[in-house]
């Protein structure tokens, strides 16, 4: 279903509204944030300066430093007493990335989370749960009061206590997972264990994945796994949280809500705007943020957009899925290594299951890669012969899609790390 009228405008309509948002987002932290005005002025440009869609370009990026130099508030363009919701990104070291909401923020942020949900078949009919961990995290607040907007029955299970949200997915007729994908899995097979096959003895009929990256390869083992249309839909808190793009029942690509974000792609080394359709960094404007709008931020994730009608009738570009992260590639003996591209390969391999995990470490001065990956089926372990072709298979596949070599280790069903949020997959033991 389309949720509202703006999903459909044409290209001309939709600038127009860009560009009289953006004015405003312009003037707004130029009058109130002392910070962004020190950073304009310096480079001499002043909100009049911003006279087309092509302007954006000369006003300077936004960086996660300059949200931790602003620690806690700094970047607010409202007082205190206008802010009425903070989350905070999960920053492993030091301080967190502080986000704040006014009522307008709020009501924007289940708007644009009832298109998303909508996109991907939510109606009033189902019964979502939300495995997500409620907290600081955007993605369970986020999802949750967009979802109840949608109409839905929603499900606060918050992630983790695999069990018991397994039972009450059975007891409530849960019809919509919301979680990480890698959370999807695991519950999958803990539903197994419990003697509960999730195709036909769950309701699940569509997951609402983000929060993390994942391969075609692994949406595919999702769907087949639990019988359900796997969509995807992508955020981060520092815009608002999810909400910024989600993908249709076409799955073709995460149509981005144009009309509160400008998408733009960067090359990462130099900053410079790359032509429509090439890959780079996606650096996103918010256009509609009272709080916290942030102007090109910098989000390191690596995608292009799609420019072309999608079959669903909406308008709003698409961003392909992400293929990864600037600060998540790997350079493996001079070799840009991207862990999705590990993890297609692995997927695409029969025997293997989706359970894997990527270290790199030193050998006197050489990187070397390892690679603990699962087996689907025990019954290779009888066989030596069996085990080394395998493991010379997925040794040859990995070399022949990244050039390099990998130690590959097959090990045992569930002897893995499971994750109930988002994944960490990567050991890097040479920082
Ligand atoms: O993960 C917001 C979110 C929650 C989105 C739930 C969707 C669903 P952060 O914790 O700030 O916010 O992490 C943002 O997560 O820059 C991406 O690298 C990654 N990410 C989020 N969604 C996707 C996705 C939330 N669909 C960071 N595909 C982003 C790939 C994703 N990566």
């Amino acid at each position: 279903m389309i949720w509202s009228k703006e999903e459909t405008l044409e290209r001309k309509n939709i600038e127009e509204i860009q560009l009289s948002r953006l004015k405003n987002t312009v003037n707004r932290i130029y009058d109130k944030v002392p910070y962004y005005k020190a950073k304009m002025d310096k480079i001499s440009i002043k909100p009049d300066d911003i006279t087309s869609l092509e302007d954006l370009k000369k006003l300077p990026f936004t960086v996660k430093d300059d949200l931790r130099a602003n620690y806690p508030f700094g970047l607010f363009t409202v007082p205190k007493k206008e802010i009425v919701r903070v989350h905070a990104s999960s920053g492993t070291t030091g301080k967190p990335t502080v986000v704040g909401y006014t009522k307008k923020d709020i009501n924007t942020w289940s708007e644009l989370i009832a298109r998303i949900v909508s996109m991907a078949g939510v109606d009033c009919t189902d019964v979502a749960q939300i495995a997500f961990g409620y907290g600081l995290f955007t993605g369970a607040f986020g999802l949750h009061y967009g979802l109840e907007k949608a109409g839905a029955m929603v499900v606060p299970t918050s992630s983790g206590n695999t069990e018991k949200q397994i039972m009450l997915m059975k007891d409530f007729g849960t019809t919509v997972l919301v979680s990480t994908p890698s959370y999807a899995l695991h519950i999958m097979e803990v539903a197994k264990k419990m003697g509960i096959d999730p195709i036909n003895g769950l309701d699940v009929r569509l997951g609402l994945f983000g929060g993390e990256g994942s391969t075609e390869a692994m949406r595919e083992q999702i769907q087949k796994g639990f019988g359900i249309l796997a969509t995807e839909n992508y955020g981060m808190s520092e815009l608002i949280g999810p909400g910024v793009a989600g993908e249709c029942e076409c799955l073709c690509g995460l149509h981005i809500n144009e009309d509160h974000f400008i998408p733009e792609i960067i090359d990462p080394n130099t900053g410079e705007v790359l032509p429509p359709g090439e890959k780079g960094e996606l650096v996103i404007t918010t256009i509609s943020k009272e709080a916290l709008p942030l102007i090109r931020y910098r989000t390191k994730d690596i995608t292009r957009l799609i420019y072309d009608k999608c079959k669903c009738g909406r308008t709003l570009v698409r961003m392909a899925k992400i293929e990864g992260r600037t600060d998540d590639m790997l350079i493996i003996r001079g070799v840009n290594v991207f862990p999705s591209q590990i993890e297609e390969v692995l997927l695409n391999t029969k025997e293997i299951g989706p359970h894997y995990e990527i270290i790199v470490s030193k050998n006197g001065y050489l990187d070397c890669m390892e690679i603990n990956v699962e087996l689907e089926d025990t019954r290779l372990l009888d066989s030596y012969a069996n085990l080394d072709n395998l493991q010379n298979k997925i040794k040859h596949n990995l070399k022949t899609v990244l050039g390099i070599d990998a130690k590959i280790n097959l090990v045992e069903p569930y002897t893995l790390k499971r994750f109930e949020g988002k994944a960490k997959r990567v050991i890097d033991n040479r920082k």
